[in-house]
């Protein structure tokens, strides 16, 4: 690898140490763009063995950075040029902050004296300042010595407790630095426990067993916290063992299979505000559980709490008490506590009371029994219930793929009608509802685990990454996009109020064909407008792993405004 010159001394430089000290971490992957100044290093960075996944726009391979990330407990690498290309990797580093996922953006940048004196240097910005906000730590390096320090902060920063975002930048300059090559390769530091384990204390764990005794009607949370600490074993041992009913948040679903007993999914508004002690495990209560008050809890008014005592497990201790009373904090590794919780409860931990249980399970039996019946409909056009019955089906039946998810109904719909059967194996828009994760999450998810994926897309939510069926093609990944054509957002049946020739703002071209769009670069294009032929045409993109995307058309009148959370838009108090 290193140069070597006229007179035999080996150097080394910017280029190869910040590969040698990527690879000497384990990292082998990296999700970029090339261009000034990183084109060379995208090159050199293959050269050396690493495995260079390039994209067509930043966000979507800071997406697929992100969510390599949230698999495998590594930072993923998101690689961009300088101001716009790290710009355009910026949300999705924002993103992955807020859903505590692992990735470090690096990014190229400008001449530092330029830069600084704002003299107009080609893309300059100041990208250390703008980063900062919106990730755990940033880092600048300037001199080649010091990469092997900075890539090892920017590991540990987003590992360590509570994952997330890191932004480390690479000035044009330091990348040609030269150094003696043995001095580099003793600069570089191969981290050592990057994500080292929090044992909760004994008194934490002693008051979180005494509070869960008490319960007569207790609930298990679970969120993608949770399934993101990989200690899947001993969350299911924990659930079993104490025979507590839960409730898993999306990204949570499998950790135990949806069809599990003990899951409360489908009576979810009647074990919010009926449970009298909530254990939270990786679960914030941020507006996606609502606060962990109002009337979804049982509260009387929107801001009251329902009464419910809580214990949390979080590794963040600030986490606590964010919106509700914490009554036994649990701070810690989730690993580590939940092993905790288990050795505590020991084989003689009495079940839940059976009126708690049966009162659950009738309500959840209603429920799945109305939810067949909608299921069994042939309805003509398709609605999203028919389209998704199949799509359950083809996860029943290849409970090792992958499924992406993004849409508005698109999405609401798919999380409650798809069961899943495995830990992260279902991936979403997260704490945000960010449109645009789909192509880099599904494109991510193919390079990292060899799977196949199955992104179930709202035709609105497809067109931020859609570009990305030509990275889909490029790799031959084994990426099955099904895009849920209703004609625009949420539905295909707005009007515009002011009757001019514009459509209405949330309708696209009616009956476009997305699948033509993959078959520009030689994928498979299905068009699907019945069941039976969304299911041929699933089955045969699993069978052959070839980039497939299959254009579904659901009724135009299907959807509802912003799927579930229609109550979030803001009424105007202004009557035409
Ligand atoms: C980055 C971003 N921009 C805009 C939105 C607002 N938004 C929420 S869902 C959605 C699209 C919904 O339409 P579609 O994906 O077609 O799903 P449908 O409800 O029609 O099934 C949009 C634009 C968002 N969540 N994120
Ligand atoms: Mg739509």
């Amino acid at each position: 690898m290193d140069m070597t010159t006229d007179t035999q001394v080996e150097v080394t430089d910017g280029f190869h140490l910040v590969i040698d000290a990527l690879k000497l971490n384990g990292i082998n992957t990296i999700f970029g763009l090339p261009g000034i100044p990183i084109t060379d290093f995208t090159r050199k960075a293959q050269a050396e063995g690493i495995r260079v996944i390039s994209f067509r726009h930043e966000q979507n391979d800071g997406n697929a950075a992100a969510i390599a990330g949230f698999l495998t407990q590594r930072p993923g690498i998101c690689l961009t040029v300088s101001a716009p290309g790290f710009l355009n990797g910026l949300t999705a580093l924002a993103n992955a902050t807020t859903n505590c996922f692992p990735m470090i953006l690096i990014s190229g940048s400008s001449e530092r004296e330029i830069v600084d004196l704002q003299q107009g240097d080609y893309e300059e910005m100041d990208q250390l300042a703008i980063a900062k906000p919106l990730c755990k730590a940033a880092f600048r390096v300037l001199h080649a010595e010091d990469i092997g320090v900075a890539v090892a902060r920017a590991i540990r920063a987003a590992v360590s407790g509570r994952p997330g975002g890191v932004y480390l930048d690479l000035p044009a300059k330091m990348f040609a630095q030269t150094m003696d090559g043995a001095a580099g390769k003793k600069s570089l530091i191969e981290v050592v426990d990057p994500a080292p384990r929090q044992i909760p204390s004994q008194e934490a764990v002693q008051r979180a067993l005494e509070l869960l005794k008490t319960a007569k009607r207790p609930l298990i949370l679970l969120g993608k916290g949770a399934a993101y600490a990989q200690a899947d074993a001993n969350i299911r041992a924990l659930i079993e063992e104490t025979g507590i009913p839960y409730l898993p948040m999306s990204m949570a679903k499998g950790i135990l299979p949806d069809t599990h007993e003990q899951s409360a999914a489908a009576a979810r508004s009647f074990v919010l505000p009926g449970a009298d002690v909530v254990l939270l495990i990786g679960a914030r209560l941020n507006w996606l559980r609502s606060y962990g008050k109002g009337k979804t809890w049982g509260g009387k008014g929107h801001k009251d709490p329902g009464g419910q005592k809580f214990i949390q497990i979080d590794i963040w201790p600030q986490e606590m008490d964010s919106n509700v009373r914490i009554d036994a904090p649990l701070v810690g590794d989730i690993g580590s506590c939940v092993s905790a919780l288990l050795a505590g409860i020991g084989s003689g931990w009495p079940k839940p009371p059976a009126d708690w249980l049966g009162a659950i399970a009738e309500r959840k039996d209603k429920n799945l029994a109305k939810m067949a019946e909608t299921l069994a409909k042939n309805p003509t056009p398709m609605n999203f219930h028919s389209a998704l019955n199949v799509v359950r089906d083809i996860i029943k039946a290849n409970p090792d793929a992958i499924l992406v998810n993004e849409g508005a109904n698109a999405l609401d719909f798919t999380r409650s009608i798809v069961d899943m059967y495995k830990p992260r194996k279902r991936l979403d828009v997260g704490t945000w509802g960010i449109m645009g994760i789909g192509m880099g999450f599904a494109v991510s998810a193919a390079v990292v685990t060899g799977e196949s994926v199955i992104a179930i897309e709202g035709d609105s939510a497809f067109g931020f990454s859609g570009m990305e069926v030509e990275t889909i093609c490029r790799y031959n990944l084994p990426v099955c996009v099904v895009v849920f054509n209703n004609n625009g957002v949420y539905r295909g049946t707005d009007v515009n109020p002011a009757g001019g020739p514009d459509v209405a703002p949330t309708v696209f071209v009616k009956d476009a064909r997305y699948d033509k769009l993959i078959e520009a670069f030689g994928g498979v294009g299905m068009h699907a407008t019945n069941p039976a032929e969304l299911r041929k045409g699933m089955e045969e993109a699993i069978r052959s792993r070839k980039p497939t995307l299959i254009n579904a058309v659901i009724d135009e009148t299907a959807g509802t405004e912003s799927g579930r959370i229609t109550s979030l838009n803001p009424q105007s108090a202004k009557k035409k």
